[in-house]
Parts: C-alpha cells; structure tokens; sequence
C-alpha cells in the first residue's frame, strides 16, 4: 500500500425524510471546511433557497456554496441536466455579482432533460404529483438508450458535439409526444418549440464549465480536495427505496455519491442526515406520522384546486386559534401556516406530520448515516397548548409518545437537552445540531 495521507475525502449529506429538511442551510454553514460541494442526482426538481450578498436566490442546480468564493462546484454524471434553466440560474448569479470560471464543473456524462421530457411529464405526472420538471422521463429515455430505431438519451457531450443534430433528435422526439398526446398540448407545443430555438443559445453559455474528464474529481480529492456531496431529493424519495410509484426518479440514498457523483469510493468518510422535527410532504403518497391523516387526500384534493392553500395563507383560517382545535388536522393546518410550509415556487400546501423517530431509525441504520441535524426544533414549541399537551412523536409504527412541552425560552436549556438526548436514544446516532429559526446563526452545533 501507498501512503495515503496528503489525500482528501468525501463526507455525503441527504435528507432523511421526504424533501425540503433545510439541507442548503446546513450545507451552508459547513461549506467553510470544504473544496468541493458536488450534486450526484435529481435536477431542477430541487430547489434551495440561499442568502447571496445580492439578497435571497432560489437555486435549482447549481450546487450549494455558490456563495462561499474558495468552493468549487461540481455536478456529476448522474445529474438531469436541465440546460435552459441552467442558463437562468448562471446569469442570476451573475447578477448578484459572483463569477464561476473556474469554479463550476459540470460532467458531460449528464443526462440532459429534452423537451420531449417535459412534455411527457406535464401531460402524464399528476397522479404522482411531480414537480414536472421531465426527471422522470430523462432518466427512462437513458435506460432506453434507443426507441423506434433512434437515439432517445442525449448526455451532454452528444447535444455540444453536436447541437444541429441533437436539436433535430430533440425535436423528432417532441413532435412524437406531442402527436400522441394530441389537441390539449397546443400551448405546450409552443413553449416546447421556442427550447429548441434557443438551445444553441444555452450551450454557449455552459461549454465553458463542461469537463471531458471522468477523473476529473477523483484526481482533486486524490490531491488533498475534501468533497462534500449534497444530496437532491431525500431518502423517503429514492426510487427503488421510497413508496413507488410516489418518488423521484433518480437513487437518493448516499451510496448513489460515488455513481452518479464520479468518485471512487474510497474516499468516503462520513454521512450526514438532516431532518427536521415537524415532518412535511408535498405531492401524494404514504405519510405514516401525517396528522389528520384520514381527511387529508380530500382536504388536499380540494385545497389544490380552490387554490385554499393561498386562502390559509391570506389568514382565512385563525392559526393560533386551531392550534389548540381537537381535530389532528387543524392542528396540522394550523403548523403549515405558522411555519410556512408552502412550496416555493408554486405555493402548494405541504401535508404536515409530527416527527417519526420510527422512520428515522430505520433510515439512519439502514444507510449508515452516522449524524444527524435535526432543524426546525424551534416550531416544536407550538404543540405547547395542542391536543396532544406536548410534543407528540412517533416511536414505533403504532405507537406514540408525548414529550413534555418545550417553550421558545427552553431552546437552550434544559428542555432541548432531553429532546436531544430521547431522539439520539431512539436514532442511536449523535444529533451534532439543532435549527432554531432560519438565519445561518440561529443553528446549535455540538461539536
Ligand atoms: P419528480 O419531479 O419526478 O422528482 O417528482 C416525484 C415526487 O418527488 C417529489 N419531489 C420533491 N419533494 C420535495 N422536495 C423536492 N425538492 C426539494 C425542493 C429539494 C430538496 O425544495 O424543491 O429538498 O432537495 C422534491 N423533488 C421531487 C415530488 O413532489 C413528487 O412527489
Ligand atoms: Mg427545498
């Protein structure tokens, strides 16, 4: 053996639930002690809200550390590369005044997400309620490799090979859909069609950030580079782990790092799981800790199409008021709203639940993560005057447990050292930090 020592490494960090933890925020804060922030899956169906020195950008992706200049930012092969959002993103942070030559690198082993993708996904992904970003689609056409004699998946290297012909295959495979989907795709045609016209456009504004190397990453951490993967989507949602057919469509789960994120795996160190203490979903699927959940398929059902998740927001509702309301399902309307769990893009409700330690454990043993953040504990203190007297959690598939009540001013005493300690007796896993608020200063590390 060789001596090793002047090589980095690779920690991976993932969601444990089902999207939307706050991973960004803690990547964040550990960006300091890192070369490299690497994506290894999903696409533009992530979405993490940053402070830049600009003000707040949602970035899709783009990897976190965007702001931390000495970051480089890597988006590996196993990444659904959608190029004309790329675009947007780039120049949005160009405008805050960050350059990335030099510091963006991009596999051109990326799937790219083709318009013939969206189109499939808008038309065919409502049962599952996708973000219709043509994840789904992308990743099938790669496992096609060829369909009716013609090359379904592009990677990228193919379109900047050459970008008359991918945009020929691209709109052969449009037209396609289009046709078989038939007269309600008018508008969608349209949209679809102006991609192609400005795909050249994007290229041109990516080339410069599109490596050739497969080594490329395994050679900085070779030389001493310490890696940290960020995951996209969350454990709950990994296609072949999750409740099919209610996931994503891409491996979230950490091992997935050194596939789609083009390292070996030798260099692994640590995984890192980030939860939060009041669980959200959004779109459908298996919730077990979900309050209320025996009405929630109607109310959400509703909710979406009166647009009622706006309504709560406008204050319809009286949230401290059904706080205390002895139905489940308030009080979950009640925690949505004073904890503002809507999507960020397109203010869809999320389905709220109390804090699973069952799932969790059984996600922390079964993919090795060996420490967790656990954020959002501050909005645990709203179960205070709830039907439930306190915290209620669940602890075994059938069975939960109600921990005493927890005040804002109790955040740093003693009642978050006995949450902490009771969540890391049932995980058997260090909790190393708690979120508080959203600010970067309002995250207790232990360590
Ligand atoms: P898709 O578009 O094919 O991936 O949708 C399939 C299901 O996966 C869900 N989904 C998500 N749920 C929560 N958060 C998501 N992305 C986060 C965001 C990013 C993150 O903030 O937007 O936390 O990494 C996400 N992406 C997909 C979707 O609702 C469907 O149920
Ligand atoms: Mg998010």
């Amino acid at each position: 053996m060789h001596d090793n020592s002047d090589r980095g490494y690779a920690d991976v960090l993932v969601g444990l639930q089902y999207g939307d933890e706050g991973k960004a925020k803690i990547i964040d804060l550990l960006a300091a002690d890192y070369d490299v922030i690497a994506r290894f899956n999903g696409g533009a169906n992530a979405g993490h809200t940053i402070d830049s020195p600009a003000g707040r950008v949602v970035l899709q992706q783009v990897p976190s550390g965007v702001f931390h200049p000495h970051c480089q930012l890597y988006i590996g092969s196993g990444c659904a590369l959608n190029l004309w959002k790329l675009r947007n993103e780039l120049q949005l942070i160009r405008s805050t005044g960050v350059d990335l030559s030099g510091r963006l690198v991009i596999s051109d082993r990326c799937a790219v997400v083709q318009p013939a993708h969206f189109i499939v996904d808008e038309l065919n992904g409502g049962d599952i309620g996708t973000t219709k970003n043509g994840i789904g689609p992308a990743y099938a056409d790669r496992a096609f490799r060829v369909r009716n004699g013609a090359r379904t998946n592009l990677q990228l290297r193919d379109v900047l090979a050459d970008p008359e012909q991918a945009k020929a295959a691209m709109l052969a495979a449009a037209e396609a859909e289009l046709d078989r989907y038939g007269a309600g795709a008018t508008s969608l045609r349209r949209t679809q069609l102006d991609h192609l016209d400005s795909l050249t456009d994007c290229l041109d504004g990516i080339r410069e950030f599109v490596t050739t190397d497969r080594s490329y990453l395994g050679q900085r951490v070779a030389a001493g580079a310490r890696v940290l993967f960020e995951g996209a989507q969350s454990l709950m949602l990994d296609v072949v782990q999750g409740d099919q057919p209610f996931v994503t469509a891409s491996h979230t789960v950490p091992g997935h790092a050194y596939v789609g994120g083009d390292l070996p795996p030798q260099y692994h160190r640590y995984t890192i799981g980030v939860a939060k203490a009041v669980v959200s979903r959004v779109g459908n699927g298996p919730f077990p800790s979900e309050l209320g959940a025996e009405r929630s398929e109607a109310y959400f059902t509703e909710a979406c199409r009166s647009s009622r998740g706006k309504a709560e927001e406008r204050a319809d509702y009286d949230a401290r008021a059904l706080l205390s309301s002895a139905d489940p399902m308030e009080l979950g309307i009640a925690l949505r709203m004073l904890t503002h769990e809507y999507g960020s893009g397109t203010g869809r409700p999320r389905r709220i639940g109390m804090l699973d330690l069952n799932q969790l454990r059984d996600m922390v043993t079964s993919f090795g993560v060996d420490v967790v953040y656990l954020n959002k504990v501050d909005c645990l203190s709203l179960y205070k005057d709830s039907l439930y007297r306190g915290i209620p959690v669940q602890v075994a598939a059938t069975r939960i447990e109600v921990l005493p009540p927890i005040d804002l001013d109790d955040l740093t005493q003693d009642g978050l050292r006995e949450l902490r300690t009771f969540v890391e007796r049932e995980l058997g896993v260090p909790i190393i930090g708690v979120g508080l608020g959203p600010e970067r200063d309002k995250t207790l590390q232990f360590f």
